[in-house]
């Protein structure tokens, strides 16, 4: 038949299974071999009924994402879908793991759809800046309803087989052993002489929604969905199935869809999808390295970020010893825990149950006794190298052998803290970002002397954790803040230039930024910041380096939390402040700087071509293996949207001509200190190439 697609009959049943793993993805072959096996179904004169299925683990997982950047190669996903409506002899589509994407629309071009209870469905092509364009958006609010429909599109989120069943979507659900209980249900349909029951002849149902149903729910996800461009092309295509005749509306969804996929947003997403799996793989670590097994974690320090991590623990499962070093400090960090999951209680978004049972999983510890069988401890204390290394030293006295010893430090050297242990090979930065329990990014800082299978242990603890790891190397800031401080200090200069706060920063959102560079620090607090900067051995030898963060942060100006920092605060409200004018006014004229008219292009390249630059020097020494990895840091810890695909790939997406002719430029005006090319941007701008071909260069 073909090399993934296989038919075979049994008595009048015939089974068609698609086996193209690892997850089924309707590449070429699987859609030649899909349409060839409907062929022989509709002409072998036997046959009454057909089951499609899959193997391996789970069923189609949607179209072959990697395809998309390349002409599409017939027979399309669309084609296959409407050639399975048309058999004249009824399909079954049976479906185990998910069904996503392309994969619920082959099921939905099925005429009868049977699940394990454990299966799940989706249409998730928003995450990827596309829409469900093999007739997805024009079957699912056939079956499903308009609202559901949509709500299942614009959050992407899967649904259970039994939540699918309810809603018209999931036909029966196969208690038991998939193949055989679907060869069953088929035999049932049989008996029953079910006809082909085609979902593009169902009629949307238009009952329940008025007059002003599109116009609401596209306001709604323009808030929700801020700057992306594919929610508003499913709106338009749901819209069209509603409106228009069945073709009609296809014909929208074709085209909606095209617009989707050749867009620079639809790009930016599928490389982070792509740089985000390959961040899991760690070229000197292989997949099944052996692992230490964590069973018991304590945490060392129960303020913000110590709470937040256990917090993250224990909503996993694994139990959390937290250690202070007095009654009051911890009962503080306790209670503030508490009050964290009574306040998701009174969202609802917990039971009272699930609340006592997390308390219980966390044990407070004052002394070193708790250390003792810990498989894993991490360090939240100061940002102090000298506390730190007090620290390991004790952990290095009391711990097990074996114990994975790891910091939570955001910028420090790790071999120096690994150095105050007779044990480096166990010791591993594991830097978290607060919210500790929220944000999905871990930074694993893999020290000279850290063991393979520490790495290995911490990249499987990221997924128990569910956090997305980036494994990245010693230097001050790793990946992330070494990036994230030069578009902070350029924040802060455009400050001393003249321009507000608030300007700045709604340039930043308006480009996309969760929140601007200044509603940041503030929200992160000028106190860590100024911390970070004492802490920073060899920081820029520059009066007006960070100034401005360093006269706030000595008027206790910290932030939000105390009410005041570059903005003002009515409760977490940022207010201007005409003080911060008045402090850069005064701190410009005292350091020379003139106040300028500056556009709002030049506040985008002044705050991120510095970070792309970082960026090309963290690559070329080698603290991230990848220009992904990079992009996966920003993507996931610091606000930036999904659709500018981090910080490198919107470089190569300029171009890296462009990105070093504005470097240059600002070479020209402010001098070389923090404007002179990284060699490797130099280099690939020449030559007219990007991070990406270097990536692939270096494989
Ligand atoms: C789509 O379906 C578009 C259609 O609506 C319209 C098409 C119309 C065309 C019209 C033309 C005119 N493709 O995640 P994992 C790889 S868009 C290719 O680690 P898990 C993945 O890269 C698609 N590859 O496993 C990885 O490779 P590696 C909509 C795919 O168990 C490996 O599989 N569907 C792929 O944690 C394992 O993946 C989605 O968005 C794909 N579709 O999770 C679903 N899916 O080993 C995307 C996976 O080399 N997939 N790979 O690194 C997922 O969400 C997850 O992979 C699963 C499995 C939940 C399936």
């Amino acid at each position: 038949m073909s090399e993934v697609v296989s038919y075979e009959r049994i008595d009048r049943i015939v089974v068609i299974t698609i086996d193209n793993p690892p997850v089924n993805a309707m590449g070429h072959a699987a859609r030649r071999g899909l349409c060839a096996a409907v062929a022989q179904f509709n002409t072998d004169a036997n046959a009454r009924i057909a089951v499609l299925l899959c193997a391996g683990r789970t069923f189609i997982a949607g179209a072959d994402i990697s395809e998309f950047d390349q002409p599409p190669l017939a027979p399309w996903l669309p084609e296959v879908v409407q050639t399975l409506e048309a058999s004249p002899k009824p399909i079954v589509a049976a479906i185990h793991g998910t069904a996503l994407g392309g994969g619920l629309e082959v099921a939905m071009g099925c005429h009868y759809r049977c699940a394990v209870a454990a299966a799940k469905v989706g249409l998730p092509e928003v995450a990827l800046g596309l829409l469900p364009g093999a007739t997805g958006t024009q079957r699912l609010p056939r079956l499903a309803g308009v609202g559901k429909a949509l709500d299942m599109m614009l959050s992407g989120k899967p649904v259970s087989a039994g939540e699918a069943h309810e809603h018209g979507i999931i036909d029966e659900i196969i208690a038991g052993e998939l193949r055989e209980g679907a060869i069953a249900y088929a035999e049932r349909l049989l008996e029953q002489d079910a006809p082909p029951r085609r979902v593009s002849q169902l009629r949307v149902d238009k009952a329940d929604l008025d007059a002003e149903f599109f116009s609401d729910y596209r306001q709604q996800i323009a808030r929700q969905a801020r700057g992306f461009f594919a929610p508003q092309q499913i709106i338009q295509c749901v819209e069209a199935a509603v409106e228009l005749p069945y073709e009609e509306a296809l014909a929208v969804e074709r085209e909606r869809f095209t617009a989707c996929r050749e867009s620079g947003h639809s790009r930016a997403q599928r490389h982070l999808f792509f740089a985000e799996r390959a961040a899991a793989k760690i070229p000197d670590v292989p997949k099944d390295s052996p692992l230490r097994a964590i069973n018991k974690v304590a945490v060392i320090g129960a303020g913000t970020m110590g709470g937040g991590i256990a917090m993250n623990l224990v909503n996993a499962g694994l139990p959390v010893t937290l250690l202070e070093t007095d009654e009051a400090g911890l009962e503080r960090g306790l209670g503030s825990i508490r009050s964290h999951y009574e306040a998701a209680l009174k969202k609802g978004r917990m039971t009272q149950a699930q609340l006592e049972e997390r308390m219980r999983l966390i044990n407070a510890g004052l002394d070193d006794i708790a250390l003792a069988d810990a498989d894993l401890v991490i360090e939240a204390v100061f940002e102090n190298m000298a506390i730190k290394k007090q620290v390991f030293e004790r952990l290095d006295a009391v711990c097990k052998p074996g114990a994975i010893l790891a910091s939570n430090t955001s910028s420090l050297d790790v071999n120096a803290i690994a150095a105050a242990t007779r044990r480096a090979e166990d010791v591993i930065g594991l830097h978290f970002f607060a919210p500790a329990n929220v944000m999905p990014l871990l930074e694993i800082v893999r020290a000279t002397h850290t063991a393979p299978e520490v790495i290995a242990t911490a990249m499987a603890l990221a997924k128990t954790l569910r956090k997305t790891a980036v494994l990245v190397g010693v230097c001050y800031g790793f990946v992330g803040n070494r990036m994230f401080f030069p578009y902070i200090r350029e924040a802060q200069m455009l400050l001393l230039e003249g321009v507000s706060a608030a300007r700045i920063d709604q340039v930043a959102y308006d480009w996309g930024m969760a929140m601007g560079p200044h509603a940041v620090s503030d929200l992160s607090g000028l106190d860590v910041f100024y911390k970070l900067y004492e802490e920073w051995e060899d920081k820029p030898d520059d009066p007006a380096y960070f100034r401005m963060g360093i006269e706030l942060y000595k008027q206790g100006r910290y932030g939000q939390k105390s009410g005041a920092g570059i903005y003002q605060y009515d409760g977490r409200t940022p207010l201007p402040d005409p003080a911060v004018a008045e402090l850069a006014a005064r701190l410009a004229e005292e350091l020379d700087i003139a106040p300028r008219e500056i556009s709002d292009e030049e506040i985008i390249e002044r705050l991120f071509y510095p970070m792309i630059n970082e960026g090309a020097r963290i690559l070329e020494e080698g603290i991230a293996l990848r220009p992904g990895d990079i992009d996966v840091v920003f993507a996931n810890g610091y606000g930036m949207p999904r659709y500018r695909g981090g910080p490198m790939f919107y470089a190569d997406a300029l171009g890296l001509k462009t990105v070093h002719a504005g470097i240059c430029k600002y070479r020209e005006r402010y001098g070389e200190r923090y404007w002179t090319p990284a060699p490797l941007l130099e280099k690939l701008a020449q030559a007219g190439s990007t991070f990406a071909d270097w990536q692939a260069a270096q494989q």
